[in-house]
């Protein structure tokens, strides 16, 4: 099933049936079993007309976040840590991506508190005293306070790769700042574990012309999902959950860089399409 966050109440889409949910967020997602909770819900909510549904989801739909902190795992794939290693190798810091990969402990980092991120349709950001920027595509855990995931959403993890590369230090720098992060369009909540074969997908537009597109699967990730959780969970409390991005498998071409303006469409089969337009702060 699909939960949308609208500004008009939350809308529950479940098989060809969609649902008006006026709860609180935090409370509505951080339940021990979202999965069954929204499905008790559906039998004592207000069923609405796929029309109406379909007006509130294209006009008022939000970021599907309330008061969570948004962490972020990386060099979760050997296309990531190729990546980084190529952008740090004047540095001489590649060697730490090299070695966290193949650590057991995953490199986690905290991403973006809940009023920085943008939802699907919203811009996102572009730093300006940065001169390579990439989006991340990343399939992004809701995992509740008792550090079970209970839905997955898109992510987008806007980094700076010129800023990163020039020193491992300055990453806080490359990756956190005003709408750096984006999430969603809903949450998907399945009674199951996602798919490993599930393709991630991620394009480019500039000026309607494609400038990259590409793809992988989720069966490429290093690490589990449950372990990535289990890591951010060891010394964390999380009192409404968390999001936690889990890391890039797609990156476009080391001479390519996001201009003002351009689209970004990141697709999860199952979860949906997360769109965003490239902003430069005024
Ligand atoms: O090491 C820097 C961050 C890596 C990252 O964000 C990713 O692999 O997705
Ligand atoms: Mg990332």
């Amino acid at each position: 099933m699909h939960l949308y966050k609208t500004s008009k109440g939350n809308i529950l889409k479940e098989e060809a049936n969609y649902f008006l949910l006026n709860n609180d967020w935090d409370t509505l997602i951080n339940q021990p079993d979202l999965h069954a909770h929204l499905l008790q819900l559906t039998s004592s909510a207000d069923s609405i007309t796929e029309e109406d549904a379909e007006n509130l989801i294209n006009n008022y739909l939000l970021a599907p976040i309330g008061s969570q902190e948004v962490w972020a795992a990386g060099v979760t794939y050997l296309r990531s840590r190729d990546a980084r290693m190529e952008e740090s190798e004047d540095t001489g810091a590649a060697d730490c991506y090299q070695r966290v990969y193949e650590a057991e402990r995953p490199e986690l980092f905290f991403k973006s508190l809940p009023h920085r991120v943008a939802g699907h349709k919203d811009k996102v950001r572009i730093r300006k005293d940065s001169t390579w920027n990439v989006p991340e595509p990343e399939l992004t855990l809701f995992i509740n306070t008792h550090g079970n995931i209970q839905a997955y959403t898109i992510g987008n993890d806007m980094s700076s790769r010129s800023i990163e590369g020039e020193n491992p230090l300055y990453l806080p720098q490359a990756k956190m700042y005003e709408r750096s992060a984006a999430l969603g369009p809903c949450l998907f909540i399945t009674d199951k574990p996602i798919d490993l074969s599930t393709a991630i997908q991620m394009n480019i537009y500039r000026n309607g012309m494609k400038m990259f597109d590409d793809a992988t699967t989720l069966s490429k990730m290093k690490r589990t999902l449950n372990e990535l959780a289990h890591w951010l969970f060891k010394e964390m409390d999380f009192i409404h959950g968390c999001f936690l991005m889990t890391g890039t498998c797609v990156v476009p071409p080391n001479e390519f860089t996001l201009q003002e303006n351009d689209v970004v469409n990141i697709s999860i089969n199952g979860i949906g399409v997360l769109t965003n337009t490239i902003a430069i702060k005024s």
